[in-house]
């Protein structure tokens, strides 16, 4: 039975910008699934926004949100006006009566407070950690308004709220048609995410210039201050920024590596590079916190390493070679794969879309 359903993007940027991060894929993806599976999708986002799924696109004007996870716990709610955010509610108020079902995917405060007012479900789709209590605060409220309706990607980024058994784990996928296993790489690491303090990217640097392993760094350059301070602090490290790359090329160059680094300061929702790594049969060393924790298989598909040990990191690039590259591939297939996401949301919907009579 398909759904109609109202998709609701990040407001901290378009989608296609790589400013929504990991979320970015998660919708793409989502939409691209569900779209196959029957549904009928509208997907609501900034303007300048771009989507590669055959499905409605609606974009909207306004200042877009300021990224939550530079802020502190007791930073208090913002909301530039006229902002992008207020925009895709009222929006959705107003179409409200043609869909079964809204799911968005912000990490703000609006949607929360805005659920009991809506007429409709509102699946909340929360793609970080715990980082503020205000936001801590309003979410915890709909567990208890409106239970079920909260999913996250891992039960380790679940645990960093209060009531971790309200939120339903729903993993993450890629489109494996997307990408190309690499049996033989160059000599060469790869670290892809966006270039802010809390990917901690100098760790994976100094593992480089230790293991004198050349790395390729791929992503949003969010923080050029940030990018320019590890310049000065690591002027002979063997790294290269590439850019930030759609799919297809991030997956040419990601497969030609012999692994992936993952450094998370903060606790990674997912880390759906990770994922995509898999999919071209690259290991992937991440430190053991956060959402890696649920993807690595520890030496098989890669090492999970103690976190913040740049010397943790240079062991693991030295025992690469004792992960086989195809095992990485088939996990990807067998875990990630977007029909398994696609089922996993839509058994999410069912239990908040009431099943309609059959007359
Ligand atoms: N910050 N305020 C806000 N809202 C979001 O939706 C948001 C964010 N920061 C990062 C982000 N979304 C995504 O890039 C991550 O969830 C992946």
């Amino acid at each position: 039975m398909g759904y109609k359903l109202l998709m609701i993007s990040t407001p901290v940027g378009p989608l296609g910008s790589g400013l929504g991060g990991g979320v970015e894929l998660t919708v793409t993806n989502l939409a691209r699934i569900l779209h196959q599976r029957g549904h009928r999708l509208t997907v609501v986002a900034p303007e300048k926004s771009t989507l590669a799924v055959d499905v409605e696109l609606v974009t909207l004007p306004g200042q877009w949100q300021s990224t939550a996870q530079t802020a502190g716990r007791q930073t208090p709610v913002t909301q530039p006006e006229p902002s992008v955010l207020s925009a895709m509610w009222s929006y959705a108020r107003q179409v409200q009566s043609a869909y079964d079902l809204i799911i968005h995917f912000s990490y703000d405060w609006l949607p929360f407070y805005l659920t009991p007012f809506f007429q409709i479900p509102i699946a909340h789709f929360v793609s970080m950690g715990s980082l503020s209590d205000s936001q801590d605060g309003i979410m915890a409220a709909v567990a208890q308004s409106h239970p079920g309706t909260l999913g996250v990607y891992t039960r380790t980024q679940a645990e960093t709220f209060s009531a971790p058994e309200h939120y339903r784990h729903l993993g993450s996928a890629i489109d494996l048609s997307l990408y190309d296993y690499c049996p033989i790489p160059a000599h060469q690491l790869a670290w892809v995410g966006r270039i802010s303090p809390e990917k901690a990217l100098e760790d994976a640097i100094a593992a480089a210039e230790q293991s004198q392993v050349p790395l390729k760094i791929m992503g949003k350059l969010e923080n050029p201050a940030y990018w320019q301070a590890l310049q000065a602090q690591y002027p002979q490290a063997p790294v290269e920024y590439l850019g930030f790359f759609d799919t297809q090329s991030l997956q040419t160059v990601l497969g030609n590596c012999r692994a992936l680094i993952m450094t998370p300061r903060w606790v990674e929702a997912f880390g759906n590079v990770a994922i995509e790594a898999l999919a071209c049969g690259v290991p992937v060393i991440a430190y053991k916190r956060g959402g890696p924790i649920e993807i690595v298989r520890h030496g098989e598909t890669g090492w999970l390493v103690e976190p913040d040990s740049v010397a943790g990191l240079v062991r693991a690039i030295h025992a690469i070679d004792h992960i086989d590259r195809r095992t990485c591939r088939h996990q990807a297939e067998q875990d990630f794969s977007l029909p398994a996401l696609g089922e996993r949301f839509e058994q999410w919907f069912a239990t908040m879309v009431p099943v309609r009579s059959s007359l």
